[in-house]
């Protein structure tokens, strides 16, 4: 069991690996290294493989990639879609400011078709220790650890080439290359399990163009239910409602980088925006080419960033930001791509926010009731403005993980799980739901059949003792409306 991840250092809670450390403290499993201890020569390849470094910054070579994950990447259980990323979202996502071209690796064959790669982006992520509580007195040495890591993602194997134990040379390979840059920590998030998930999240999906998506059989029509009945379900205002909600300009990077950097002290684990190129990257670089037509976007957008200005005093009050993703749909004879936004980054001051001095004592959301239903108010009426948006661009799906404060719109937006939540966790007879929730839950029962994904996010060479995110108990959260402790958003 776990021939690989057994011999790794990461907490083996599962899969009956030996755990080195009781998984109770927080810090790194191997003990510190020098890069000098690091192997300075690839791993060795079988013969006819030689590896690759991709150059993101060549249109060919991104290509490549686009064309290898396109063909391979992740699929539903039936193979009825798969993610569709651009290279416009590529080029987005892979070269951040200061990305370690070497991290993008892959290998070629002797003239054959279908190189796999793996690739990962240069992040830095956060976590401030956990909270003291009456059975968990952990006081680390540290206020609060900042990290630097790498962020794995695109891990991709051609089709042809699956189960012949390639991926763990891929990702031996490219921890040497992340290792010889001084990083011993990587974050990634993965659809299964292998040892072992800080966290799960789950995805919900909020249905933007019904007729399409009952159409494509992404979402079941129940019996006695219409098009036009969900149509009128799922309708949503010609334009946004908040007073100065507008798109976020260059002008915006600095109010947007204050009120993030500490609108995520909130979260437990965090990424940490250092500097603001890095927040004109993330929401302003992936924006397309030529004009902003109102509701259309730009050619080529990926990132979508809008924010409010209080009319009466021009501050940036709140920030809100999805990107583009669309979907691959393979079984239709019409319908070709599934356009679905997902639900990114976000920030608003309607509460109290920890200051960068307080937040390390962060860690646990302890808005009082009243801030709480607050947040509540303004995420749904953020979020419903980009629905709008959103909607009248083309898109025909919203997807939003169960992470950050985003249980507090699931349900009023109209969200609902994938089907493997009716499969695993059917509604008690008789027990009583809040009214809204009646009005979402039998349709948010059978919304898709893309949505039974869990997402399981790692970090390995780490210990952390992450109590609050129970491995199989993300199917409920979204009922709880309690918020996340996890702040990093994987794309
Ligand atoms: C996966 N997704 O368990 P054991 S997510 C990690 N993440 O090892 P083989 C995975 N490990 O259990 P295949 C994994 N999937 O025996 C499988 N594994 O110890 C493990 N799919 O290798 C698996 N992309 O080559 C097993 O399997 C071993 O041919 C088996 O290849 C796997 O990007 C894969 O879902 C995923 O392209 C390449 O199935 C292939 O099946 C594929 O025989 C479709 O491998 C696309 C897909 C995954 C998306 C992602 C995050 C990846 C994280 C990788 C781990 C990084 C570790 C941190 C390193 C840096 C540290 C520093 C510093
Ligand atoms: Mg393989």
């Amino acid at each position: 069991e776990h021939k690989f991840w057994k011999t790794q250092p990461v907490i083996q809670t599962i899969g009956g690996g030996p755990s080195p450390v009781a998984a109770e403290v927080e810090g790194p499993i191997d003990p510190p290294r020098q890069i000098a201890d690091v192997r300075t020569d690839p791993l060795p390849l079988p013969a006819g493989y030689e590896w690759s470094t991709v150059d993101v910054s060549v249109p060919a070579q991104l290509a490549e990639c686009q064309t290898l994950l396109s063909e391979n990447y992740v699929e539903d259980p039936d193979a009825s879609f798969r993610l569709g990323y651009t290279v416009e979202f590529l080029r987005w996502a892979l070269a951040p400011p200061g990305y370690v071209r070497e991290w993008h690796v892959g290998w070629h064959t002797d003239g054959c078709e279908g190189a796999p790669r793996v690739s990962r982006r240069s992040k830095e992520s956060a976590t401030p220790p956990p909270p003291a509580t009456a059975n968990h007195h952990l006081a680390p040495p540290h206020a609060r650890s900042t990290f630097k890591a790498a962020e794995i993602n695109f891990l991709c194997a051609h089709k042809k080439l699956r189960n012949k134990r390639l991926a763990p040379v891929l990702i031996k390979e490219v921890t040497r290359r992340v290792n010889l840059t001084g990083i011993w920590q990587a974050v990634y998030t993965a659809g299964v399990v292998i040892p072992t998930p800080i966290s799960t999240c789950r995805y919900y999906h909020r249905n933007l163009n019904p007729a399409k998506l009952v159409d494509i059989g992404f979402t079941p029509i129940g019996r006695g239910e219409t098009i036009s009945r969900l149509v009128r379900k799922y309708a949503l205002p010609a334009s946004p409602l908040l007073p100065g909600f507008r798109e976020m300009t260059a002008a915006d990077v600095p109010a947007v980088g204050k009120l993030l950097r500490a609108y995520m002290g909130r979260y437990e684990m965090q990424q940490v925006f250092t500097t603001d190129d890095e927040v004109a990257h993330w929401f302003l670089s992936g924006t397309g080419e030529g004009e902003y037509v109102k509701g259309q976007g730009r050619k080529g957008q990926v990132v979508w960033s809008y924010v409010v200005e209080d009319p009466a005093t021009n501050r940036i009050t709140d920030f809100m930001s999805f990107y583009s993703l669309p979907s691959l749909i393979m079984k239709h004879p019409k319908h070709k791509s599934l356009n679905t936004a997902y639900a990114f980054y976000y920030a608003t001051d309607v509460i109290p926010l920890p200051s960068p001095a307080t937040t390390a004592a962060a860690g646990e959301n302890t808005d009082s009731a009243a801030d709480k239903e607050r947040l509540g108010r303004r995420l749904n009426a953020l979020v419903k403005d980009c629905l709008i948006v959103a909607k009248h661009a083309g898109f025909d799906v919203f997807n939003a993980l169960s992470l950050m404060d985003n249980n507090l719109f699931l349900h009023e937006q109209m969200f609902g799980p994938g089907d493997g939540y009716l499969v695993s966790s059917p509604r008690p007879r008789g027990r009583s739901v809040p009214p809204s929730l009646t009005a979402c839950l039998p349709y948010a029962n059978r919304v898709c059949r893309f949505g039974g994904i869990e997402l399981y996010v790692f970090v390995p060479n780490y210990l952390y003792n992450w109590k609050c995110a129970p491995i199989n108990g993300a199917r409920d959260d979204w009922k709880t409306k309690e918020t996340s402790k996890i702040g990093v958003v994987m794309l």
